[in-house]
């Protein structure tokens, strides 16, 4: 093995774990995998150690929390300033999980699992049929503050468990992870994940105040939150279940395309049907292109991006 050569991935893992994993990082380009995987769980499970944490590493949690509470608190949607609220994050610190997990479990009967970073679709679909939400361990580097690819425990923290505290959201969660498995019988998991992309990561909702955004992927992110919201570049399409499904993703740009809901019960309601027939049509047509604009479509907002 070349000298500088990152051990391999398998030298970390329980036996067993690490072909999903290995096979899960490759089919995203740009990531590589980080954080501690050798002590971790069959289920991908690891500990805390909130000890472990370094003065700088709860400095940088501040300065994001700071710059992220300020952002959400004109552009988040109300049900997200909620759970927010509810959490009573220490703004200086990193949480500790194990008290979040207390909190939710009385609101919503959901519990925080720290987790090592990235784990294979079908873990964290079975940890989300058991309302358990897999949060990241470890926090980027300063030099990172903008931008990451992988998620790190601000992004699973700040941008996906306040609204773990909100009971729609926090049941169509759970029945996201029950469709998981489903997805894999089906060969049809990026289909699933592209449901989680547009409509966890980077949702818009619409709010007495207009339309706000609720995705953790753009509530964690310094600059695409006031874009999904405010930017004339993208298109805003009502939420359209086999539409999403049909629709390509990038993981390395803002959305050219952001869905919006009415409601979270639209979401919930989506996922009482049988999502096979929706595969089946989805794998018959072409992939969208997250550009598209189609005729079929209830458009908000046309991107200026599509008439450039
Ligand atoms: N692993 N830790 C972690 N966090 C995620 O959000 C995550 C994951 N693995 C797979 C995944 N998300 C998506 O592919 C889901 O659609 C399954
Ligand atoms: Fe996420």
């Amino acid at each position: 093995m070349l000298p500088d050569a990152k051990p391999p991935l398998t030298s970390q893992f329980p036996p067993g774990a690490d072909a999903a994993l290995s096979a899960f990082v490759e089919s995203i380009p740009g990531v590589s995998l980080r954080g501690d995987y050798s002590r971790m769980q069959p289920d991908f499970t690891t500990t805390q150690n909130w000890h472990d944490y370094a003065p700088a590493d709860h400095e940088l949690w501040r300065q994001l929390y700071r710059r992220q509470v300020d952002i959400a608190r004109r552009y988040a949607a109300p049900a997200f300033l909620d759970g927010l609220g509810r959490l009573r994050m220490l703004e200086d610190r990193i949480p500790l999980f194990e008290r979040t997990s207390e909190q939710l479990e009385r609101l919503t009967n959901w519990r925080i699992v720290p987790v090592p970073g990235l784990i294979p679709d079908y873990v964290f679909f079975a940890h989300l049929a058991k309302r358990q939400f897999p949060v990241t361990v470890w926090i980027r580097k300063p030099e990172e503050m903008d931008y990451l690819v992988e998620p790190d425990v601000f992004h699973d923290f700040f941008g996906h468990v306040p609204l773990l505290s909100q009971p729609i959201f926090a049941d169509y969660l759970q029945e996201y992870g029950r469709k998981g498995a489903e997805a894999l019988q089906l060969d049809a998991t990026k289909l699933l994940s592209r449901l989680f992309w547009y409509m966890v990561e980077f949702g818009l909702i619409r709010s007495e105040a207009g339309i706000k955004a609720y995705g953790a992927g753009m509530l964690s992110s310094a600059t695409e939150t006031a874009y999904s919201v405010d930017s004339p570049l993208p298109n805003r399409i009502a939420f359209d279940l086999q539409r999403v499904m049909e629709t390509d993703y990038r993981i390395d740009t803002f959305q050219a395309s952001y869905f919006v809901l009415d409601d979270f019960q639209d979401l919930f309601a989506a996922m009482q049907q049988p999502f096979a027939p929706l595969y089946e049509r989805a794998k018959a047509k072409e992939t969208l292109p997250a550009t598209a604009l189609l005729p079929t479509d209830i458009v908000l907002h046309a991107g200026t991006q599509s008439r450039q």
